[in-house]
């Protein structure tokens, strides 16, 4: 109500009484039509984790939904709190308040229907995401996944965590151990994520890939690299007082022929120690007879 006509609320003073409602949908259905395509079609293409695998270039799409889906929220209720404290603001006059909403059926059944459908559809989508294109999942599954990319036999690479580092074996290649992560341009990688002490997690964020480290556990995890280049690993599991510390930043995805050298090179490198590894295995225990796990 405006100060103009700040009448004790009766029959006289609400006929003159502007429709909010109208005002504030009008407003806000302005904002919501200019913003939501810039949020989508602008802001979108730049949400983490980019698009460096197919796993990554599936999580920002699910962003830019996402992001989309909540600006008409959070303008509706930045013009709804704006409108209030300009219009409905209490200047001290008797009857300067408002209309209320409490107990306005129609907005809250509208409301409730409008965020209900959302939840359903974010839920909906999510699931058919992770589990219906065959695309695997940049997330970790457990030992046994059900979410598998379709096609190729994936090539398998451990990660292994322990305070504070990660290193990385080479099933394929007799069970090489790298400091250093290098994975080939294009295949199918089927992560083994394992924890030699205690919770870490593996986060290789540009390639839309976390999962959780636990000893005693093997937590697989697939990802497909479209494009080389470098990429940062992060622990993402507060695992003691280095933890701020155990990150790398010198993995990358390489050509095949640019792995194969690479692999070479390592296998060069190491091979001093190899032979002294416990044989490969999905999980290790630092026990005497670790041969057993
Ligand atoms: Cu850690």
């Amino acid at each position: 109500m405006s100060s103009d006509d700040a009448a004790t609320p009766g029959t006289g003073a609400r006929s003159r009484e502007p429709n909010h409602g109208r005002r504030i949908t009008l407003i806000w259905f302005v904002l919501a039509a200019v913003a939501t395509p810039v949020v989508v079609l602008i802001w979108g293409p730049h949400l983490p984790p980019g698009d460096a695998t197919v796993q990554a270039q599936h999580q920002q799409a699910i962003n830019t939904i996402l992001a989309g889906i909540v600006t008409p929220f959070v303008l509706g209720i930045l013009v709804y709190t704006i409108y209030a404290l300009i219009v409905f603001r209490d200047r001290g006059e008797a009857g300067s308040d408002g209309p209320p909403i409490r107990g306005n059926r129609r907005l809250t059944t509208a409301w409730l229907g409008v965020t209900t459908a959302v939840v359903v559809f974010v839920v909906s989508y999510g699931t058919y995401d992770w589990i219906g294109p065959g695309v695997g999942s940049g997330s970790g599954q457990g030992p046994d996944p059900i979410a598998r990319p379709d096609g190729a036999e994936p090539f398998e690479v451990q990660v292994i965590a322990q305070q504070w580092q990660f290193t990385f074996r080479y099933p394929s290649y007799d069970g090489l151990e790298t400091q250093d992560l290098v994975i080939p341009r294009g295949r199918y990688i089927e992560f083994h994520v394992t924890s030699l002490d205690v919770i870490h997690s593996f986060w290789a964020v540009g390639l839309g890939v976390k999962a959780d480290a636990v000893p005693g556990a093997d937590n697989v995890v697939f990802v497909r690299a479209d494009r080389t280049g470098p990429f940062q690993i992060r622990c993402a599991e507060l695992c003691g007082l280095w933890h701020g510390q155990m990150y790398q930043l010198t993995a990358r995805v390489a050509t095949v022929a640019g792995f194969d050298t690479w692999i070479a090179e390592q296998k060069k490198l190491y091979e001093g120690v190899t032979r002294y590894l416990p044989p490969y295995a999905h999980v290790y225990y630092p026990t005497p007879d670790y041969r057993a796990g």
